[in-house]
């Protein structure tokens, strides 16, 4: 660790923004100079969060092709960094998230069940049908993400700020894709925490694309992880499909945020297999080669590998795991398949905290409306 402590330490050291950390090389070979000492245990909990990340990742792009989710964000091929940022968080601490986080979302104690529920709108939906799959728990101190790209950035300082004033030891870690540094709120997020150093920790999901756009077109900066040296911001670019590099990062940006030492920008390189959402045609805009040579260095097998090389995985506990957790995702998917649609007048709800009286003579005519297409065997979609 001691390579990496000195990395954070040393204040704003740009070679740390301008190169790139890693402890596995492709092979899952790893540098036993950087290797964090993690149990057995720990490691195989890793591996499982990444299989159990791409199993329901891929129910969901399923769900919708049949028409019952409205619209999924892949998460293919960015395991490694939502899984191994949001693991080196402590139980008290929060978390400020994308909508490309489903791995994050498992670390932090959400359920497979929840997150369909959520995604399908139907009747156990805690928020009811709101627009787009967006995913937060009270409970679990997950912010739901918003729309707006990156209006989580700035939430995520002033939150860790509020924590610092009132003595809370908190740390919140807040990620976004690098689309999002192009934006205001990153820039207004960075530069507050530079000046008043409240415990967070940034994580661009640097994966190459804002949806069409390729980060060469975003910005003329080398890197992304320099734009936090310029505002005072300890910044690091990790591999980001190499889960231990993620983690020994993160892990080391928390311990500091959490002693008092202020914030962290990890900027963790990566690759969007997938397309960005279910709405989106990714052969328009990028070539089938650019995705070959990534799905090469897919942070699943890699890390496999890794596990493999250690002594801590075989052929026939790794197929273990995947039949396990594919077995039980799909008892999870039909049990959600099962449950009711939420009621219409869900639609009505939430906005105030009593109805006024102009809301509930139209949700009395939507009621009417209701029954008479009901009546003639339609359906309100
Ligand atoms: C302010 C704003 N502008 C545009 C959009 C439309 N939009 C949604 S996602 C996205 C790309 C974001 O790219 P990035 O930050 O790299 O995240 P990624 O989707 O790659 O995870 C855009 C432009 C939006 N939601 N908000
Ligand atoms: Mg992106």
């Amino acid at each position: 660790m001691n390579l990496i402590s000195q990395a954070l330490a040393k204040d704003l050291n740009l070679d740390k923004a301008l190169g790139i950390f890693r402890v596995l090389d492709d092979q899952g070979i790893p540098d036993e100079s950087l290797e964090p000492k993690l149990s057995k245990d720990f490691l195989l909990k890793i591996y499982e969060y990444m299989v159990r990340t791409r199993i329901l990742d891929e129910w969901l792009l399923k769900l919708q092709r049949m028409g019952k989710v409205a619209i999924h964000a892949p998460n293919k091929g960015q395991e490694a960094t939502m899984i191994g940022a949001a693991l080196a968080l402590r139980e008290q601490d929060w978390m400020f998230p994308s909508y490309r986080e489903l791995g994050a979302l498992l670390v932090r104690g959400m359920s497979e069940e929840e997150i369909i529920d959520r995604a399908m709108a139907n009747a156990d939906d805690p928020l009811k049908g709101s627009d787009f799959a967006i995913y937060g728990s009270r409970d679990k101190k997950i912010v739901p993400a918003p729309v707006p790209v990156g209006n989580q950035i700035p939430h995520a300082v002033g939150f860790a700020l509020a924590a610092k004033i009132m003595g809370d030891n908190i740390v919140v870690l807040t990620f976004f894709g690098d689309g999002a540094t192009s934006r205001g709120d990153f820039h207004f997020g960075l530069n507050f925490a530079g000046l008043f150093k409240p415990p967070v920790v940034f994580v661009i999901q640097n994966n190459q694309w804002a949806i069409s756009l390729p980060v060469r077109k975003q910005t003329a900066a080398p890197t992304l992880a320099v734009k936090g040296v310029a505002y005072g911001v300890p910044s690091i670019r990790v591999d980001g499909n190499d889960v231990l590099a993620v983690y020994s990062i993160a892990k080391e940006a928390v311990d500091k945020a959490s002693s008092g030492g202020g914030p962290t920008l990890i900027e963790s390189l990566t690759y969007r297999l997938g397309p960005h959402t279910t709405a989106d045609d990714p052969k328009r805009y990028r070539s089938d080669e650019e995705v070959k040579r990534y799905e090469a260095k897919d942070p699943i097998p890699r890390f496999r590998r890794y596990l493999m090389y250690r002594g801590i995985l075989n052929e026939d506990l790794d197929r273990e795991i995947w039949g396990r957790w594919r077995d039980y995702i799909e008892t999870v998917v039909r049990r959600c398949l099962s449950k009711p649609e939420l009621p219409e007048e869900v639609i009505f709800e939430d906005v105030y905290s009593e109805m006024p009286w102009n809301l509930r003579e139209q949700l009395e005519e939507f009621r009417e409306s209701l029954k008479i297409m009901k009546s003639l065997g339609l359906k309100v979609e």
